[in-house]
């Protein structure tokens, strides 16, 4: 087996082991590692939450003295600097390790290829780009929070055959079945923020929080209410045992501090004004400040138009139910009539069923969108 085959099986390894980190890393990436001797695992690691020991630490750790002269494959470049945890460059260095397999740099300013550089300067062999695009989808929005200064957007609709999110009689029910409500759970767990309109909240007053545990335990995101006006009422569910941020425009700010001030879990911020709410790209910026790597959007179908229209999804979460609810149900999003270069164009990358109901994922193909900066 040449060394590509080799490297390339041990880095899925790898990357299998850094999936386990899914619910828990946050806001750090996920990140696994495998040490490789002889052409055999001699140990492994994943990076389980911020505080606690890197993937190669946990792995050089396992491997114990047969780390001398093997390889190491991580599904990240390792770390230089000294941040919760001692650098992983030194670690492995001090471990004898002869040759280091990664696939990509490390985004973070405080490493960005200090530590391929680091090990390189030790006489470390250092291969990088292995399972590069498997490795990255990993951790798609700690890239976004360092290459674009803003998290990973995912919206979420659910949605009737007929593309309608409600009955037109407003009345409150479910359109999609319990298997597509429980995936719901899933995402919001593995995000480290869940985002909603004040009209959501006026209609539905939903909790916007993870009921099941994720890996070990039950993380719960940070709830964003983007309320323009402070319209809310700070009884509504979502408000409901801390953990919230609201976001008002700068004339309502005195108006939502008193109405949340017998909230101590819920702060609330200003944003600028912007078309119909609040700067939906200043909300981002503010949100990859407070460590946001992926962003979970639930809204109703203005806000979900605001943020396509804006070019801002990187993600589209969509669940058909078989039903049909009728021409004057409100649609799946408020948008303009399209053209050809308007808004933001999507790719089906994904179709799977949960339950009766159908979920299709798409991805931004970023390079055609009209919205893109500079283009
Ligand atoms: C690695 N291996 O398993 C992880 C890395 O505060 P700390 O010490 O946990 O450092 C967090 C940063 O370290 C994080 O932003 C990212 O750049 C890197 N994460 N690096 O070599 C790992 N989790
Ligand atoms: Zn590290």
């Amino acid at each position: 087996m040449s060394a590509d085959v080799a490297d390339a099986d041990a880095m899925r390894r790898a990357i299998e082991l850094a999936a386990r980190g899914l619910f828990t890393t946050d806001p750090n990436p996920r990140v696994g590692c495998v040490i490789v001797r002889d052409g055999r695992i001699v140990g492994e690691g994943w990076h389980r939450r911020a505080g606690e020991p890197h993937a190669e630490v946990l792995a050089l750790g396992a491997a114990g003295a047969a780390a001398r002269g093997a390889t190491a494959v991580v599904t990240l470049e390792p770390c230089c600097h000294t941040g919760r945890t001692p650098p992983c460059a030194d670690a492995l260095i001090a471990a004898g390790v002869a040759r280091v397999v990664c696939a990509s740099q490390d985004p973070n300013p405080r490493v960005a290829g200090g530590g391929i550089a680091r090990l390189r300067a030790a006489g470390v062999e250092v291969v990088v780009g292995t399972g590069a695009r498997e490795a990255r989808v990993l951790n798609p929005g700690f890239f976004a929070r360092f290459e674009r200064g803003r998290p990973h957007v995912r919206l979420k609709l659910a949605a009737s055959l007929d593309a309608r999110t409600a009955f037109a009689d407003r009345r409150r029910a479910w359109i999609t079945g319990e298997a597509a409500r429980e995936d719901v759970q899933t995402w919001r767990a593995r995000s480290a923020a869940v985002l909603t309109g004040a009209g959501t909240v006026r209609s539905d007053d939903p909790r916007l929080d993870v009921r099941l545990a994720y890996g070990d335990r039950v993380r719960q995101p940070l709830r964003v209410v983007l309320d323009p006006q402070a319209s809310c009422a700070p009884t509504a569910r979502v408000f409901a045992g801390g953990g919230a941020l609201v976001f008002v425009a700068p004339e309502a700010l005195a108006a939502a501090h008193a109405a949340h001030a017998g909230s101590p879990g819920v702060r609330v911020e200003a944003l600028p004004r912007a078309a119909g709410g609040v700067d939906l790209e200043a909300a981002l910026a503010r949100l990859a400040a407070l460590e946001v790597n992926e962003l979970w959007v639930e809204c109703g179908p203005r806000l979900a138009g605001s943020w396509l229209e804006r070019g801002l999804v990187d993600e589209l979460i969509v669940y058909y139910a078989p039903r049909l609810l009728g021409a004057d149900a409100p649609p799946l999003a408020v948008l303009p009539a399209a053209d050809d270069s308007a808004g933001a164009h999507f790719e089906f990358i994904d179709a799977r069923f949960f339950g009766r109901d159908l979920r299709v994922i798409l991805t931004a193909r970023r390079e055609e969108s009209a919205c893109s900066p500079g283009s």
